[in-house]
């Protein structure tokens, strides 16, 4: 269960971001108004929003999940790989050291939230052209202290291990045709995504729902047989800078 989270509005300059997506370019003030519905689908799960200002000296800073990772015991600065986004950290320092003992990953190592995947008490990290096998082992190290256990997966096929592999509670994953037989990952109920509706797989699973992006039917109607209780939200602004639903936020269990 979340009942906090803190989402940061997308800065004038949302275009500037990084994208392999060759969609186009967003429209700032549809970006805005999306990010408005995704605040208020937050809240509609219970969630209390914490909405920072938009920091105009970073374009894909929206992007919050990106720059930490949140336990119950402690939050982890991340070290994003890309180098337009290394000062990101800089402004949810003060922020997140309200809430948590803070802990850094120091280069060479880098990390990205994106690639960090919590499923109770087992974290499985991402190894991509973000996050490499330095910074998934500090991470991996400083969650062993609180006893996680920690497992890295290659990912060779999108930018974020989540762009591609969700837990959505019940032991059932979506994931890509590259996870579908991976050695990790049995024992789940493995809910497969199909190449055309691959962005679907990142889905937000919060306390007794799940948000999902509008306009992917097939997995749509797989969660509906699932019984799922959907939310879903327009995200097309987002998937133009490679963005999903989980990288607009940091959810956490805030007890005092
Ligand atoms: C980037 O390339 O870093 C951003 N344009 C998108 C980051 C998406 N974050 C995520 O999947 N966690």
């Amino acid at each position: 269960m979340f009942n906090k989270a803190l989402t940061r509005r997308p800065s004038s300059r949302f275009s500037e971001g990084i994208t392999s997506a060759n969609l186009g370019k967003p429209d700032l003030e549809l970006a805005w108004q999306q990010h408005r519905d995704y605040n208020n689908a937050l809240k509609s799960c219970g969630l209390d929003v914490t909405e920072l200002e938009p920091d105009e000296k970073f374009p894909d800073s929206c992007f919050v999940e990106d720059v930490a990772v949140i336990a119950d015991e402690a939050a982890i600065i991340t070290n994003p790989e890309a180098s337009s986004r290394k000062g990101e950290i800089d402004s949810m320092i003060p922020v997140l050291k309200k809430f948590r003992k803070l802990f850094f990953i120091e280069s060479p190592g880098t990390l990205e939230g994106g690639d960090v995947m919590q499923i109770e008490k087992h974290f499985y990290i991402g190894i991509t052209e973000r996050t490499n096998e330095n910074g998934a082992h500090q991470l991996g190290k400083i969650l062993s202290q609180y006893d996680y256990k920690y497992t890295l997966i290659p990912v060779t096929s999108a930018l974020h291990l989540k762009s591609v592999v969700n837990y959505i509670g019940n032991n059932n994953l979506l994931v890509s045709k590259e996870f579908i037989s991976h050695p990790e990952l049995r024992g789940f109920n493995l809910i497969q995504v199909e190449d055309d509706e691959l962005y679907s797989a990142n889905c937000l699973p919060l306390n007794n729902k799940l948000i999902i992006p509008k306009g992917f039917p097939k997995v749509k109607s797989q969660l509906v047989k699932l019984n799922y209780d959907l939310i879903e939200l327009a995200m097309t602004e987002f998937e133009k800078m490679d963005g999903g639903l989980t990288c607009l936020s940091l959810r956490f269990l805030q007890t005092e």
